[in-house]
């Protein structure tokens, strides 16, 4: 059988960002290439054959972006973004959170199944200003790329902007047996792809950028460098790529077209390795991918495109041959029957700028919208009714758990979508169905992965419960939440204006 190589991004073009009115198209850099960044693995404090111990620390500092004026940034354990931290399944971790920015933040563990919502680290796991919050949890998932941002509402999007995105890697002895590059920083890479705009003096300025349907600017930045090189010592390379933006989709490929193959997503490996020359990302998903470079000779350089604007240059040296063959099966996904009884759940995303909602409403920090049991498995019809204009694709994102992809309108989900997810892209005028698990009890948020979106309400949360072991929830409430920013700022709690609070305003609502 002839394997399929496939040439075009699966989602619908007339809905792709490049038609949205807010649209920044990217542009190159004019400033000198430099070496790309490679976030350092965070050192636990301890570790022992069954346990490990790390502290996270967000800070406020100030990065060299560009030449000139360093840019005032925020990061875990670092000026800007954070340290890679890896969690080995089977281990328990211990994690001190601490919180040396002059405002509250929270801790969010994308992708990981842990209990909500105080692990998981949403908006109702505040870490107030030199506080630290710990949480302890066993590793009990697949390898995979995730990552840990910032998860306030309705200040997500701005903390994200200023730098709160880090990634975590789930590591088993299933992946390891698998013959992919694992060497970290030398041919197991990284690339949190974003973009920003610059101001007077190098700095950011998420107000004067803020768009309700998502901020962007005109510069990528990957793994906080701009305009990045790496050098390639390898003739094979994973790349560990995330859509850390708040509203970009990223449509890459590379220079001459040069196949890639996709061998992991959001959740962990994938059953099938899917080969490709062109990929659309969607905010908050992520894809592993494995580049052959046995074509390129030594002093060539092979570039990463997004669109038409290049965003990292392989150069290429030396290298030793490499003749390892992907198998054609890598894993196999668990697929469990549905649990008998239990009614189709439905989720419609609508509207686009500040009429952004989940189901008719907003998102509201102590209304819990749907209870599912856990351990129950049950399908989800998520639709997106977005027609203004084409439409826009909404990434649909859930805590707590990671989903399968069973059905786009009742066609195959996409080709690299056969493997777990907790992020799917979904099109204008389109149902993807889902099948959803919950393991542990919590409260988890679903929601819209542009960060806009999430912050302007199109966002709502779900109890996994445990008829056994019935729980109460501390939910954070919006005076607690507003009394406490206004008081780290010292100004009165009428004069406090966080972003994601004017889509309510406009559409009549509170928060
Ligand atoms: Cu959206």
């Amino acid at each position: 059988m002839t394997k399929s190589i496939y040439t075009y991004y699966f989602f619908d073009e007339p809905a792709f960002n490049t038609h949205d009115g807010g649209y920044v198209p990217l542009e190159e850099p004019d400033t000198p290439q430099q070496p790309l960044r490679i976030p350092p693995l965070l050192k636990p404090d301890k570790e022992t054959a069954t346990d490990t111990y790390y502290t996270v620390e967000a800070q406020a500092g100030e990065t060299q972006l560009l030449p000139g004026k360093k840019t005032k940034t925020w990061g875990y354990n670092g000026s800007l973004l954070g340290q890679t931290i890896v969690f080995a399944k089977g281990k328990t971790m211990h994690i001190d959170l601490k919180n040396k920015l002059p405002e509250l933040t929270t801790f969010h563990w994308h992708g990981l199944n842990v209990p909500g919502p105080y692990t998981d680290g949403g908006c109702h796991a505040p870490v107030y200003p030199g506080k630290t919050r710990h949480i302890d949890f066993k590793v009990d998932q697949p390898a995979a790329t995730l990552w840990l941002h910032a998860h306030p509402c309705p200040s997500t999007a701005e903390q994200v902007w200023k730098g709160l995105a880090g990634l975590a890697l789930v590591t088993d002895e299933q992946e390891a047996k698998l013959p992919f590059p694992r060497n970290y920083g030398v041919d197991d890479i990284p690339l949190v792809l974003q973009d920003r705009r610059f101001h007077e003096d190098n700095q950011w300025d998420y107000e004067a950028d803020y768009d309700p349907d998502g901020v962007q600017g005109p510069t990528a930045m990957i793994n906080g460098t701009i305009n990045p090189y790496f050098d390639v010592t390898t003739q094979r390379l994973r790349l560990r790529i995330l859509d850390g933006a708040n509203r970009r989709e990223w449509r890459l490929h590379f220079s001459n077209d040069l196949p890639f193959t996709q061998v992991a997503s959001d959740g962990g490996v994938m059953p099938e390795p899917v080969e490709f020359t062109h990929l659309m990302l969607t905010c908050a998903e992520r894809a592993e991918v494995i580049v052959d470079f046995g074509k390129a000779k030594p002093g060539e350089t092979v570039t990463l495109y997004s669109d038409d604007v290049p965003l990292v240059r392989f150069r290429i040296h030396e290298f030793k041959p490499d003749t390892t063959k992907l198998p054609d099966h890598l894993v196999d996904i668990p697929d469990p029957e549905v649990t008998p009884n239990t009614p189709v759940r439905k989720v419609v995303m609508s509207g686009m700028d500040e009429q952004v909602m989940i189901d008719g409403k907003k998102f509201e920090m102590q209304r819990i919208d749907a209870k599912q049991k856990v351990g129950n498995v049950e399908l989800w019809d998520v639709t997106n009714t977005n027609d203004m204009g084409s439409g826009m694709v909404h990434p649909f994102h859930m805590h707590g758990t990671q989903f399968l992809v069973l059905s786009r309108n009742g066609k195959a989900p996409y080709p690299n979508e056969h493997g777990f997810k907790d992020t799917v892209g979904v099109n204008p005028g389109e149902t993807v169905r889902i099948k959803v698990r919950f393991e542990h009890t919590g409260v988890y948020m679903y929601h819209c992965h542009i960060i806009e979106h999430e912050d302007g309400g199109m966002m709502a949360q779900i109890e996994a419960y445990d008829p056994d072991h019935p729980q109460t929830y501390k939910l954070m409430d919006m005076d607690t939440l507003m009394n406490a920013v206004a008081k780290e700022r010292g100004i009165a709690v009428k004069d406090l204006h966080l972003a994601g609070m004017s889509s309510y305003e406009k559409m009549g609502m509170k928060m």
